[in-house]
């Protein structure tokens, strides 16, 4: 086992300070029974623990990290942006520069908005849905995860799930009640809750591909339906692309299947691994919000030149690179990899992967909603967990989580995990 020390002694004082020794729950390694290393220092593919242990890294700052740690376009950016001044609270051209962008790539957005998180994102486009239909339920599924929104927080996914509270303590049960919760994959489940609160449902919210619940796809025609059944009611499609959004394509999902939402949730990749996350859509709708319309919302740091200039940097480079081709490929080759493994060891357990986004599943058979994930052996995830990290391969901590590649994952690389996967699958299932 590779020594952690360090970490160990770090972990024991953060706990004295910080609840739980994270700031963010997912961070904290309890579905794997054990506790997080701390890093020293993060490039390329690779990340380093203050106790000096090297690892693959397949977590990616939880997704942006797609051209991989600290790439010198974003770091020069960053630096150039900081020289002018870290923050002003006065518009700045960056931000024009980025909306732009965001609105060239994504299908659906006419117009965005910048905030500093993906919760933000999702929040604000619940508010701002309901400001525009006049209408307060909202449609969220089961698994899916947009964040610690108060209201959103029913049924959630990631760390939630993870930690076996995916309704939260704190969320009053009045706002609660606002959210109907269904399981996704299940047209009927949505046709009666519209057969029955029709006229009350401002939106329905979805991670189009859930990958807060592993990596689940739509089922054929799924998606389609969402977008029928949504504009025949007059409630909005809400995508939150937070995970998929310049990720799966530079587009996101909304490109690669062709559906327009009414409003997108963004976050991650457009912020270069500085705290950012947007939202945007139709100009109609977006144009309720305040300053010219009475939807409110606001941001002391919101379009913070230092992130503006990350993201743009980050997303200039994927263009020049061809990036979003190249981690198709990348993932390809991840993916041969990983079915080589469970072909050697004879097992058939699911696998899911759509460009640089994937999840192996330790169970067999369909995987179409979050009930399906919780057949699998969280027991044998756990094992392979330590022992691909063990073996310099970090993975996320969670079998509810995706795995992200980035552009700095060389074929060696790759042919490591292979390998790293296939010796821990053997140690499991021999
Ligand atoms: N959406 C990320 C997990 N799937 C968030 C990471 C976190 O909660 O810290």
């Amino acid at each position: 086992m590779a020594e952690r020390d360090l970490s160990s002694k770090l972990f024991a004082a953060a706990r004295e300070v910080i609840p739980g020794g994270v700031n963010s729950p997912v961070r904290a390694f309890r579905s794997v029974d054990g506790d997080p290393f701390f890093i020293q220092r993060a490039r390329g593919c690779r990340i380093w623990d203050v106790d000096g242990n090297e690892m693959i890294d397949y977590v990616g700052t939880w997704g942006p990290a797609i051209l991989g740690h600290a790439p010198s376009v974003v770091i020069d950016a960053v630096s150039h942006a900081a020289k002018e001044g870290v923050s002003f609270g006065i518009p700045n051209r960056h931000e024009v520069e980025i909306a732009r962008m965001i609105r060239d790539y994504v299908p659906s957005v006419e117009k965005v908005r910048m905030v500093n998180s993906g919760t933000e994102a999702t929040m604000t486009a619940i508010r701002l849905a309901r400001g525009y239909t006049g209408r307060d339920k909202i449609i969220k599924f089961e698994g899916c995860y947009h964040g610690h929104v108060d209201s959103l927080l029913v049924a959630a996914g990631s760390g939630a799930l993870t930690l076996g509270k995916p309704d939260s303590a704190g969320v009053p049960d009045d706002f609660a009640s606002l959210t109907m919760t269904l399981p996704y994959n299940r047209p009927e489940a949505v046709e009666e809750a519209f057969e029955k609160e029709g006229e009350n449902i401002a939106a329905i919210i979805l991670e189009p591909y859930p990958a807060n619940a592993g990596l689940i796809f739509p089922n054929e025609g799924y998606l389609e339906f969402l977008r029928e059944i949504t504009e025949k009611h007059g409630a909005l499609l809400i995508f939150d692309e937070v995970m998929t959004g310049f990720r799966v394509a530079k587009g996101g999902v909304q490109e690669l299947v062709g559906i327009t939402p009414d409003l997108t949730a963004m976050g991650k990749v457009i912020g270069g691994g500085l705290p950012v996350g947007a939202f945007g859509g139709k100009a109609e709708i977006m144009d309720y919000l305040a300053p010219d319309g009475p939807v409110y919302q606001a941001g002391t740091l919101s379009g913070n030149p230092l992130a503006m200039a990350a993201g743009i940097a980050q997303l200039k480079e994927m263009e020049r690179l061809d990036g979003w081709q190249r981690l198709e490929e990348i993932g390809q080759q991840f993916e041969d990899g990983v079915r080589d493994a469970l072909n050697e060891i004879g097992r058939d357990l699911t696998f899911h992967r759509v460009g640089s986004m994937f999840c192996l599943f330790f169970m067999e058979g369909k995987v179409e909603n979050v009930d399906d994930v919780k057949n699998s052996d969280f027991d044998a995830f756990r094992k392979f967990f330590w022992s691909t990290l063990d073996k310099g391969v970090y993975f996320a901590p969670s079998q509810y989580e995706a795995g992200f590649i980035s552009l700095a994952h060389a074929a060696e690389d790759i042919d490591k995990t292979a390998e790293v996967t296939r010796d821990a699958l053997k140690e499991i299932y021999s």
